[in-house]
C-alpha cells in the first residue's frame, strides 16, 4: 500500500473566482487507486483562500453572479497571477506545500492542463526541495501532449503519465510501492530521458471504472451542482481543440444503467440536485439519450441538469425530451459567424441552423450558451463583426468569448509552432484565454486592431450576459415577495 497524494494546480482561484467544479480527473484516478488497496490524499489548489482578494466581490452570491455575467472580469482588472506566478516564495506556494507535506504522500501526483505548467513546476520543486525525494508523477492533456518537453522542463518531475491515467497510474504506484522506482515498462509512462514508451490502450468497458471519489472535501466548497461525465471522446476535428490527444476520435458511452447507478449515489449519498454533465459532446447519440431520459423517468429522480449541445445534432425533438428530463441549460460551441472561418477550423456546422436552433432551445425554457472564439488563423476584422452579428440574432442568452490558445499538438498549435511560437514553463500561465494583449497573432490583423475586434465583441456579449442575469434576478425577486405575500 502506498500513500498517493493527488494535486490540483490552483487557477480559477487567483483570478479571484471563488469556486469552481469539482475535478473529474482527481476523483476517477483517487476511486481507482483505492480499489487497487492504495491510500489517496487530494490536495486541492481550488479551496483555499490565499488572501489574494478582500471585499464582496469575491464571496458569495456576488461572487458567482460575476462569474456568471463576466469569468475574467477580474483578470481584465488585476495582475495578481502575474505576481504569484513570478514569485516561487508566495505564500500560495507555501499553503499547497504545506498541506503535501501533511498528507505525508510516498508519490505525489499532479494534474497539468497547459496553463497550469507554471505551477506545476513551482510546487514539483518545492516538493522535492522541502517534503523530500518522493516520486513526482504528471497526468492530464499537457504531459499528454508534450511528454518528454515537459519532463525536460519540469526537471524535478519524475514521470509523465500520457493519456487516460485510471490504469497506468495504478501500475506505477504499485511498482513504486514495491520500491522499483522505474516507470519504464510500464504502457503510458514516459521517463525523462528515454525513448522506451508503450502506448496506453483506452479502457474499452468505462462501467468497469468506479465512480469517481467525491468526499475529499465538503461540496459547499464547489460550485453548485455535481459534475458528471456519460462518456468520453468526440468524431470531431477541430482545428484548436485538444480533446482527441486524450481520448481519440472514438466515443466511449457508458451504460444507461451505469450512469443512473451514479445518479442515484448523488442524489443520496451527496444530495445533489443538479447535475453538470460535462461531456464534450452531450447530443451526439440520441438513441442513448432517449433511454437516459426514459430510465431517469422511471427512477424516480428529481434533478436538473445542463450538458453541451451540438448545432447539426440536435432538433424539437431531443429538447423537448430532455426539458421534460430537467435540463434547463445548454451550450453550444459556434466559435465563429464566418462561414469560411468555420469551414477552417474544421468546426463542421452548418451556420444557417444556428438562430433558428437556439430559438427553439429558448422556447424549450433552455438557458443557451454560446461560445466564440477570436483569433482563428487567417481571420478579418469583418469575420469577428459576424460573430457578433450572429450572436445577436442567435439570441442566446449568454455567450462566452476566448482569444484562440494554440495548444500542444493541436492543429492550431502545430500552425503557431511553424510560425515561431515557443512554449515555455515559465510563460504557460500567461497562455489565457481572456486577455488585454495578444499572445500569439495568426489572424490577418494587427495587434492593435485585433484587440480593439476582439474588445467590441466582448462587450456585446457582457451586455447580453448582465441584461439576462438581471432578468433572472428581477425573477427571483419576484417569486420571493410573491411567495411572502401568500
Ligand atoms: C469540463 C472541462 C472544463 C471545466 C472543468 C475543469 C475541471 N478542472 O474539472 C471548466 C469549464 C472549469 C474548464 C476550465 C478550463 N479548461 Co477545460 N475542459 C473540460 C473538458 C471538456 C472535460 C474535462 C474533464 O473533466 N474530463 C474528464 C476527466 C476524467 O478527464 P481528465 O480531466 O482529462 O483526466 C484524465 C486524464 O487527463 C488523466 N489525468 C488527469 N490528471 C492526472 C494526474 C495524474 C497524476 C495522472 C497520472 C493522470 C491524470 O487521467 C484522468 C482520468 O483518465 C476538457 C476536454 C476533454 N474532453 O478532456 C476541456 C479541456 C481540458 N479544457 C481546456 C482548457 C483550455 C481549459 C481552460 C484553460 C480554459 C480557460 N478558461 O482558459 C480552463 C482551465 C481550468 C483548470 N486549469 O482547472 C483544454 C485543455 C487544453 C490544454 N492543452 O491545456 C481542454 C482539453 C479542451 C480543449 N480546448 O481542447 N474545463
Ligand atoms: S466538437 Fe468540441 S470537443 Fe469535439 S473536436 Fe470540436 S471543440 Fe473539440
Amino acid at each position: 500500500m502506498a500513500r498517493v497524494c493527488l494535486v490540483r494546480p490552483p487557477f480559477f482561484k487567483l483570478y479571484g473566482i471563488e469556486k469552481v467544479h469539482f475535478p473529474l480527473s482527481i476523483g476517477y484516478l483517487a476511486s481507482y487507486l483505492e480499489r487497487g488497496g492504495h491510500e489517496v490524499s487530494f490536495v486541492d489548489g481550488e479551496v483555499f483562500d490565499y488572501g489574494l482578494y478582500e471585499g464582496i466581490l469575491y464571496k458569495g452570491i456576488i461572487n458567482a453572479a460575476l462569474f456568471y455575467a463576466d469569468p475574467y472580469f477580474i483578470e481584465r482588472k488585476f495582475n495578481v497571477v502575474g505576481k504569484v506566478m513570478e514569485d516561487p516564495r508566495h505564500r500560495v506556494w507555501d499553503t499547497l506545500i504545506g498541506r503535501i507535506a501533511a498528507a505525508r504522500p510516498d508519490v505525489v501526483g499532479i494534474s497539468c492542463y497547459t496553463i497550469n505548467m507554471t505551477a506545476v513546476n513551482i510546487i514539483s520543486e518545492r516538493i522535492k526541495s522541502e517534503i523530500g525525494d518522493i516520486p513526482v508523477v504528471l497526468g492530464g492533456i499537457h504531459p499528454t501532449a508534450l511528454p518528454a518537453e515537459t519532463l525536460e522542463q519540469v526537471r524535478a518531475a519524475d514521470f509523465a503519465v500520457m493519456g487516460e491515467g485510471e490504469v497506468t497510474l495504478l501500475d506505477l504506484v504499485n511498482d513504486i510501492g514495491d520500491g522499483k522506482r522505474t516507470g519504464l515498462h510500464i504502457a503510458g509512462v514516459v521517463e525523462r530521458g528515454s525513448a522506451d514508451f508503450k502506448p496506453r490502450e483506452l479502457i474499452t468497458d468505462l462501467d468497469s471504472i468506479p465512480f469517481p471519489k467525491r468526499d475529499f472535501y465538503d461540496k459547499s466548497n464547489y460550485i453548485f451542482g455535481a459534475p458528471l461525465l456519460t462518456s468520453r471522446g468526440c468524431p470531431f476535428s477541430c482545428t484548436f481543440c485538444a480533446s482527441h490527444l486524450m481520448w481519440g476520435r472514438k466515443v466511449r458511452n457508458r451504460s444507461v444503467r451505469n450512469v443512473i447507478e451514479e445518479l442515484k449515489v448523488l442524489a443520496g449519498k451527496f444530495d445533489a440536485g443538479r447535475i453538470r454533465i460535462l461531456d464534450d459532446t452531450f447530443v451526439l447519440n440520441k438513441p442513448w439519450i432517449m433511454e437516459f431520459c426514459a430510465e431517469l423517468k422511471a427512477s424516480g429522480l428529481k434533478l436538473s441538469f445542463n450538458c453541451s449541445g451540438r448545432i447539426n445534432t440536435v432538433d424539437e425533438d431531443l429538447f423537448r425530451v430532455l426539458s421534460d428530463s430537467g435540463f434547463d441549460s445548454i451550450a453550444f460551441g459556434i466559435e465563429s459567424g464566418s462561414d469560411r472561418i468555420v469551414k477552417s477550423i474544421n468546426k463542421n456546422i452548418d451556420l444557417s441552423r444556428v438562430v433558428d436552433v437556439i430559438k427553439t432551445a429558448n422556447r424549450y425554457g433552455f438557458d443557451t450558451t454560446s461560445f466564440y472564439m477570436t483569433g482563428h488563423p487567417g481571420e478579418t476584422a469583418e469575420d469577428i463583426r459576424k460573430s457578433a452579428d450572429l450572436f445577436i440574432r442567435s439570441m442566446s442568452k449568454r455567450g462566452e468569448l476566448s482569444m484562440l490558445v494554440p495548444y500542444p499538438k493541436t492543429d492550431a498549435g502545430e500552425r503557431a509552432v511553424k510560425q515561431g511560437f515557443e512554449f515555455r514553463v515559465g510563460d504557460a500561465y500567461k497562455m489565457q484565454h481572456a486577455r488585454n494583449r495578444v499572445l500569439f497573432n495568426m489572424t490577418q490583423m494587427p495587434d492593435a486592431a485585433f484587440l480593439a475586434e476582439h474588445k467590441r465583441f466582448e462587450r456585446i456579449i457582457m451586455r447580453r450576459n448582465y441584461m439576462t442575469l438581471f432578468k433572472k434576478m428581477a425573477k427571483m425577486a419576484v417569486r420571493f415577495i410573491t411567495g411572502r405575500l401568500k
